[in-house]
This record gives structure tokens, C-alpha cells and sequence, in this order.
């Protein structure tokens, strides 16, 4: 059953409202989506920045996304993958790489956990506000693939253990997002 024009002219079906409306809500599993509303990526280029800080998660996050992107078409040339020591540099180097590559979106991947201090909260809002600028600043989107939580575990289990991985979510963001900028800007 047809659900509604959108913008854009295309068709969103029942099946797929509901899909996407699970996907929104579902804290279950980061990987959950569906392949089909995705758009195709095989000319799209992407950059992922990535923190090495807690890399038992971050780099998880990495394959995570680079599989998803490649799963769209995306070729390995038009990834390009960026280190930087911290979550707090996301925002530099995602800038970085904005300026000096021509890119569709840039995924910021990082992991932040709770430690005895108040660093948490001053690191964790520095990349989301960093990113939100970032996001407002250039006209591509900047994806917010950063996991904050209370102890290694609950990193652990949304980087590729048993809640999924963030970078999946991260790079079927990044993707949806690249297609609705080239949709809206003609
Ligand atoms: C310093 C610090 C701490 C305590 N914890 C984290 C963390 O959990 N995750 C993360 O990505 N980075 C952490 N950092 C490093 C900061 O992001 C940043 O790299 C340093 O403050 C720069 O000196």
C-alpha cells in the first residue's frame, strides 16, 4: 500500500515506514536496517575519521562501516581513512579532511567511557558540538559515529558484540544522508 508522496517524488510504502520506524527507535541492534531503502553508493566518497583512543572498540567501529559502505557499492579508493589520537581531534581532522578532499560524507568514529572525572562529559560535548558546527558549516554531512558510555562492556557490545555496531549505523547514515544532499541541491 502506497504511503505518501514525499519531496522528492518517490514512493514510500507501508512496509518500509514501518522498517524505517523500527530502525529509528531500535536500540536492540545498531545493525538492524534495511538494505533495500538504501541508496546506491558506487559513486559516492567517503572519509572516516577514526580515534585510536579504546581502538579495541574504535577500530571495530571501522570495519563496521567500511564493510557496510563497500556492501553499497562504495569502492576502496573513494574511502578514505583518517587517524587521530582522541575522540576530542574528530573534530579537526574532520575538518581536515573536509577541506582538503573532495568528499560525499565524512564518518567520525570514537568511543568515550565514563571514567572518575567529569573528562566524559567535557570530551563528549566538545565532539557534539564540534560535529553539529561541522554539520552547519559545509554542505556535506558530518555522521556523529561516537559511542559514550558507562564501561568498556557497553562499548564492546555496540562494536560488533550482541547491541550490533555503531559504525554500521554510522555508515547507512552517511550514505542516506550523501543521497538527500545531491537529491536536494538540484
Ligand atoms: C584523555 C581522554 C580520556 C580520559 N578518555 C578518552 C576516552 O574515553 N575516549 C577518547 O576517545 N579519548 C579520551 N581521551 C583523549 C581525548 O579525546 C584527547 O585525545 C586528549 O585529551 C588530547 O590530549
Amino acid at each position: 500500500m502506497s504511503f505518501s508522496d514525499n519531496a522528492s517524488g518517490s514512493i514510500f510504502y507501508e512496509t518500509d515506514a514501518l522498517l524505517i520506524l523500527k530502525f529509528n527507535m531500535s536500540t536492540k541492534n545498531l545493525s538492524d536496517y534495511n538494505p533495500e531503502i538504501v541508496p546506491d553508493a558506487s559513486d559516492m566518497r567517503f572519509g572516516i575519521v577514526v580515534s585510536d583512543w579504546n581502538m579495541e572498540v574504535t577500530w571495530s567501529l571501522l570495519n563496521g562501516a567500511v564493510k557496510i559502505l563497500k556492501k553499497h557499492g562504495a569502492n576502496d579508493k573513494n574511502i578514505v581513512v583518517k587517524h587521530v589520537p582522541g575522540s576530542f581531534e574528530l573534530t579537526l581532522g574532520a575538518q581536515f579532511l573536509a577541506e582538503y578532499d573532495d568528499l560525499d560524507a565524512i564518518i567520525c568514529l570514537g568511543c568515550v567511557i565514563q571514567g572518575e572525572t567529569p573528562h566524559f562529559t567535557y570530551i563528549c560535548q566538545g565532539v557534539t558540538q564540534g560535529i553539529t558546527q561541522l554539520n552547519l558549516e559545509y554542505n556535506i554531512p558530518f555522521i556523529f559515529g561516537l559511542l559514550t558510555t558507562l564501561d568498556q562492556q557497553q562499548a564492546l557490545d555496540r562494536a560488533g558484540g550482541k547491541l550490533g555496531n555503531k559504525g554500521d549505523e554510522a555508515a547507512v547514515t552517511a550514505i542516506k544522508m550523501a543521497a538527500l544532499q545531491r537529491e536536494t541541491e538540484k
